[in-house]
């Protein structure tokens, strides 16, 4: 029956499929298996009901006109952008490019872009690709206040912030001496200060390890990660701290003073079987106090070309907990995930390998690092099984936590104060209060509100890296399937699926009453702005040619413009129309030019002028009955 075989007493069908799996298989033959196995079967048991009645599932569809009630910031994978969505339609609304280059708004090709990106010595991007994971967004009280996102990339160790105000990326820092840097979170508060109830730290883990200062050596036991700590305002490296192991997602708790990361590889191997060999990896906290105070008092050490103070967090260097920076608090082999809960007090480590969710309780944690407690181990109040692959979890606000089995196709719903009750002995205690079936193989999924005080227990995104039979095909890369379940009730009730273009992994979701965007630009924002259109012109030093103008609906101030063959040009135009949703693109033939201006918006690009003759440039953003003959030319002379 249902409830033995979820608390451990009994042994269904699907279980023991997966078990059996599990014990004869590596983790990557399991993946490739499972796959297939859900293609034929994917329902195996437990299956989700095919209708729903009532409650927040009904207003899934909106009607044409109707506005969605929450935000949702999606990360983009490997598209390097950060996507909004609305729930609960599921319609993407808009991307937000940060580390690749994006063709619709000339991200990449525009200087002030290029310049946030990146760029090397000959004015080319140092990066194209990028590969996006965790997003989150800036505090205050512990709710979102809508100033600031976030979001990285793994592959070159990138942190991006995202403007709220604007939904653009303003600024992008290269973490030094770490690679593969993946789990993200903003603090909530200042460990110390009271009145600073908000985020001004971002927190980043450091998942591969490297030898440090990175020269090449094979010896992977001599590899080191790090954590490191970014200035949510000005976007510096604050510092960093060597550990034992690595890191892999992060959380941070309510009151500022612990930050954490789950971390599977303790074993510093360098292939899974040596990452996977240990019973047991670890939650690693950093006691962020002590760790400024060691900063502040020189105690540190930098790397090769670094400047960033890095302390020391090993557990060599940490055996007194009464000074200790950090302390490594055993979980089962290989975690992913961790989560804080709503009400402050827990953060939540799923098992991965293992079939189980750890409950850390963080005032236990503070406890051991004031020399109450003999171990940290101390501080899990609860290890309980929950399923086949347990990734991430999000909460309703009402106790319960939601967590994605990767290898069960389910998300699982259990009550925490249940769990640690079982824990403790009560085995009378029924944790595990529902599952649901997923279409298919769910990575992250994120309730509404979930990673705040205000978690509202609304609604469930899940996150399924399958999603195989669900949509018409085509052709072999399928699109992954977010899937909408209403958590309102005691039962989750599946509310619809929508396709989206891979790979997305995390997301948030949050009511759109804590945004308020601008639609129109600050003239005065732009340095380079050309205020009036008198100023047009063409400006020229040597071969180096600055062509200004301005745009209004349906002209460009310049009708034409001239200039030489071999001229290094510099065209900045800026948007001169004010009305919302007025928006102009500038395209030139032949020179890889296209790029828009939003309303009182400036941008510029530079291009050679390297062959002669008359070229077309035109808008090409539709804005104006009139929006085809906008147009002006620009005449190279030989
Ligand atoms: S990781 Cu993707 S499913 Cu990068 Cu957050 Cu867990
Ligand atoms: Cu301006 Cu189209
Ligand atoms: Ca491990």
């Amino acid at each position: 029956d249902k409830n033995s075989l979820e608390n451990g007493t009994g042994l269904g069908r699907r279980r023991f499929i997966n078990s059996a799996a599990l014990a004869g298989m590596s983790l990557g033959a399991l993946a490739c298996t499972d796959k297939s196995s859900t293609a034929v079967a994917p329902a195996a048991s437990g299956a989700a009901p095919a209708t729903h009645t009532g409650g927040a599932g009904s207003a899934a569809h909106l009607k044409p006109g109707e506005l969605d009630t929450y935000y949702g910031l999606w990360s983009g994978g490997h598209t390097g952008d950060m996507r909004v969505l609305g729930l609960p339609s599921g319609r993407e609304i808009t991307r937000i490019p940060c580390f690749v280059p994006d063709a619709l708004v000339g991200w990449g090709h525009t200087n002030e872009s290029k310049k946030i990106m990146g760029t090397k010595a000959d004015g080319s991007l140092r990066y194209s690709v990028a590969d996006t994971h965790h997003t989150h967004a800036s505090y205050k009280d512990g709710n979102y206040d809508g100033r600031y996102a976030w979001i990285n990339d793994k592959i070159n160790s990138r942190i991006a912030r995202i403007r709220l105000d604007y939904f653009v990326c303003d600024k992008i820092t290269e973490l030094p001496n770490v690679q593969g840097f993946h789990g993200i979170f903003p603090d909530k508060a200042d460990p110390v200060d009271p009145k600073i109830n908000y985020t001004t730290r971002v927190f980043c883990g450091g998942e591969f390890s490297t030898p440090l200062p990175n020269i090449g050596s094979d010896d992977a036991s001599t590899y080191r990660s790090l954590f490191t700590c970014v200035d949510a305002e000005s976007m510096e490296v604050r510092w960093q701290v060597l550990i034992d192991g690595n890191c892999d997602l992060t959380a941070t708790s309510y009151d500022g003073k612990l930050a954490a990361t789950n971390q599977y590889n303790t074993e510093m191997g360098a292939k899974y079987e040596d990452m996977m060999s240990a019973e047991r990896d670890a939650c690693l906290f950093f006691n962020i106090a002590r760790i400024e105070e060691a900063v502040k008092a020189g105690k540190f050490k930098t790397y090769g070309d670094s400047k960033v103070p890095v302390v020391d967090g090993t557990h060599a260097a940490n055996k007194d907990a009464k000074t200790a920076l950090t302390a490594y608090v055993s979980v089962p082999k290989n975690p992913h995930g961790v989560n804080a809960s709503p009400d402050a007090k827990y953060f939540i480590c799923a098992g991965k390998l293992s079939p189980t969710g750890t409950i850390i309780e963080l005032a236990k944690v503070l406890d051991y690092f004031d020399g109450k407690l003999d171990s940290a181990d101390k501080a899990i109040v609860a290890e309980v099984e929950l399923g086949l692959g347990p990734l991430h979890t999000a909460f309703d606000g009402r106790g319960n936590a939601y967590t994605t089995l990767f290898l069960d196709s389910q998300v699982v719903k259990w009550n925490l104060e249940a769990a640690i009750k079982f824990h403790a002995g009560d085995k009378s205690a029924k944790y595990v209060v529902d599952r649901i079936d997923v279409q298919y193989q769910p990575g992250h999924l994120n309730a509404s509100q979930s990673e705040t005080r205000a978690a509202d227990g609304k609604y469930l995104a899940v996150g399924c890296k399958f999603s195989k039979d669900r949509f018409l095909p085509v052709g072999p890369l399928h699109p992954e399937n977010e899937q909408l379940i209403d958590i309102s009730g005691d039962k989750m009730v599946l509310m619809a699926d929508h396709p989206v273009r891979g790979e997305p992994h995390d997301f948030i979701i949050f009511k759109r009453e804590l945004l308020s965007p601008k639609q129109v630009y600050n003239l005065d924002d732009f340095p380079n702005a050309i205020k009036d259109p008198k100023d047009s012109g063409v400006f020229r030093k040597g071969n180096k040619v600055e062509v200004k103008m301005t745009s209004q609906a349906p002209a460009f101030s310049l009708r034409d413009f001239k200039v030489k063959k071999g001229d290094i040009v510099t065209l900045t135009l800026t948007n001169l129309d004010k009305i919302e949703d007025l928006t102009h693109g500038f395209a030139i033939p032949k020179h890889n030019v296209n790029f828009i201006v939003n309303p009182q918006e400036t941008a510029s690009v530079t291009f050679v002028a390297d062959k002669p003759g008359v070229y077309w440039c035109y808008c090409t953003h539709f804005c104006h009955a009139l929006h085809l003959e906008m147009r002006t030319r620009m005449i190279v002379e030989a």
